[in-house]
C-alpha cells in the first residue's frame, strides 16, 4: 500500500504521504456505499426534474401537465427531500471510506490519471454542493448570494453529469465489488468483513434515525416521530404549517374591507367577497405540498376556477391563467397555471380551509389550490386572474 514496501529508503519521495492501514477505505466498502448513495441521488435528480418541469415548463408542455394523481408532487418532493437527507449521510460515509486516495502519491501519474481525479473532484464538489445547499433551503437560511434554485438546478446536471462518468470510469471495480462475494472480494479476512459489515450497519442506521425522524413532515402517519424537520405538519393557524406569512408578505387585515376580486378577459368583471361566496361552490380534500419537503392533507371550498374563467369569457380547456396576489413583493406574488389546471374542476380559489374562513396566513380572502401542484404555486391572497 505505502511506498515503504518498494524499494530502498533514499528513493522515497521528499514528502512522504500519509499510511492508511484501515481496511475499510477498500473497494468493496466504497461500492457497497456508493450503490445506495448512487441511488439516493438518482431519485433525487429525477424527483428534482418533476419538481423543476412543474414550476417551469417549457413552452410546448405548459398546458399538459398531469393534475392526477392530486398527491402526485407530495409524493415526488417528500422523496426528493428524504433522499437528499439520507445521501447527506451516505455522502460522508462514503467520502470518509475514500478519503485516503486525495493522498495518492505520486499526485498525478499520466493525462488519464489527472483527468479521473479531475473529474472526481467535480463531483465531490458538486454533491457537498447540492445536499449542502438542498439542507439550508428546508430550513429557510441562505447565507450565499446566489439565488438557489437556479443554482441547485444547474449544479444537479454537474453532478448527474459526473457521477455517470464516474461509474463508467470505475465499473470494472464496482463489478468486481458488487457483492459480497464478488471476484475482488472473496478471500478477505472474516474480521475485516465482520468490520466493514458493522461500518454498513452503522450507516444505515444513521440513514434509518435521520429518516424516521424527518419524514413525518410529508408521511404523516409518521408525524408524531417527525422531531427534526423544521416543519411539523400541525403546527400553524389552522393546524396547517406556513411558510410565508401575511406579515412578511406585506398583507394586513387592514383594507381588505375594499378587496375585489378582478377578473381579466374577453368579458373582464369585479366580485366583492360576498358575491364570490354567494358563488356554486366545490369541495375538494387537496395537499398543500412544499417544495421545502413539508405537506399536508386539508378540505378545501371554494369557487372552481374554470366556472370564474369561463364567465370571463375564457375558452373551456384552453385558457391559461395569470393570478396576481395582493403581497407587495416575493417571488410569488404573480403565478400562472396552464389550462389543464385552469380547467380542472379540483382547481379552485378557495375561501375555506377544514371548514373555517382562511386565516390571514393561508391567504385570506381567497387563495389558490390546485391538484398536483407544488406549494410555491398555491398563491395566497389572489386579488386578479387575468385569462390568457
Ligand atoms: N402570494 C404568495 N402565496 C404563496 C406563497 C408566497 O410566498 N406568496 N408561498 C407559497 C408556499 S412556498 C407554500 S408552501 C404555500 C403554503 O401555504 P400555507 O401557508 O397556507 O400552508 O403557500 C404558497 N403561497
Ligand atoms: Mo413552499
Amino acid at each position: 500500500m505505502t511506498s515503504r514496501t518498494r524499494g530502498p529508503r533514499f528513493a522515497l519521495p521528499p514528502h512522504r504521504p500519509p499510511a492508511f492501514t484501515g481496511p475499510l477505505h477498500d473497494a468493496r466498502t466504497a461500492t457497497a456505499l456508493g450503490r445506495w448513495l448512487g441511488a439516493a441521488f438518482a431519485v433525487c435528480f429525477v424527483t428534482g426534474l418533476v419538481s423543476h418541469y412543474l414550476q417551469h415548463p417549457p413552452s410546448w408542455l405548459a398546458d399538459d401537465l398531469p393534475t392526477r394523481p392530486v398527491w402526485g408532487y407530495r409524493l415526488t418532493q417528500g422523496l426528493h427531500i428524504a433522499t437528499g437527507l439520507a445521501a447527506i449521510v451516505l455522502l460522508l460515509a462514503k467520502l470518509w471510506t475514500v478519503y485516503p486516495r486525495l493522498f495518492t502519491w505520486p499526485p498525478v501519474r499520466s493525462a488519464r490519471h489527472a483527468l479521473e481525479r479531475l473529474s472526481v473532484a467535480v463531483l465531490v464538489a458538486a454533491a457537498v454542493f447540492q445536499v449542502f445547499t438542498g439542507l439550508l433551503n428546508i430550513v429557510e437560511w441562505y447565507p450565499w448570494a446566489f439565488s438557489f434554485v437556479p443554482a441547485h438546478f444547474a449544479v444537479a446536471w454537474i453532478a448527474a453529469g459526473s457521477i455517470l462518468l464516474h461509474v463508467a470510469v470505475k465499473a470494472p471495480e464496482i463489478r468486481a465489488h458488487w457483492s459480497r462475494d464478488a471476484a475482488g472480494t472473496l478471500g478477505a479476512p472474516a474480521e475485516e468483513t465482520a468490520d466493514r459489515r458493522s461500518l454498513l450497519l452503522g450507516v444505515g442506521a444513521a440513514v434509518g434515525v435521520v429518516t424516521v425522524t424527518t419524514v413525518g413532515q410529508a408521511l404523516t402517519p409518521l408525524k408524531a416521530l417527525d422531531l427534526l424537520a423544521p416543519r411539523h405538519p400541525d403546527h400553524g393557524p389552522q393546524g396547517l404549517p406556513v411558510n410565508r406569512t401575511a406579515a412578511a408578505a406585506g398583507v394586513s387585515a387592514h383594507g381588505l374591507g375594499e378587496w375585489r376580486l378582478e377578473v381579466v378577459g374577453p368579458r373582464p368583471y369585479t366580485l366583492t367577497l360576498a358575491a364570490l361566496r354567494a358563488l356554486p361552490r366545490t369541495r375538494a380534500r387537496l395537499p398543500v405540498a412544499c417544495v421545502e419537503g413539508w405537506s399536508v392533507d386539508a378540505d378545501w371550498s371554494g369557487v372552481p376556477i374554470r366556472d370564474l374563467v369561463e364567465r370571463a369569457g375564457g375558452r373551456p380547456g384552453a385558457a391559461a391563467l395569470r393570478v396576481t396576489s395582493l403581497e407587495v413583493v416575493g417571488a410569488y406574488r404573480v403565478m400562472e397555471m396552464g389550462a389543464e389546471y385552469a380547467d380542472d374542476p379540483l382547481t379552485l380559489l378557495a375561501l375555506t380551509l377544514d371548514g373555517q374562513p382562511l386565516s390571514l396566513d393561508h391567504g385570506f380572502p381567497a387563495r389558490i389550490i390546485a391538484p398536483d401542484r407544488p406549494g410555491v404555486l398555491q398563491t395566497k391572497w389572489v386579488h386578479r386572474l387575468e385569462v390568457l
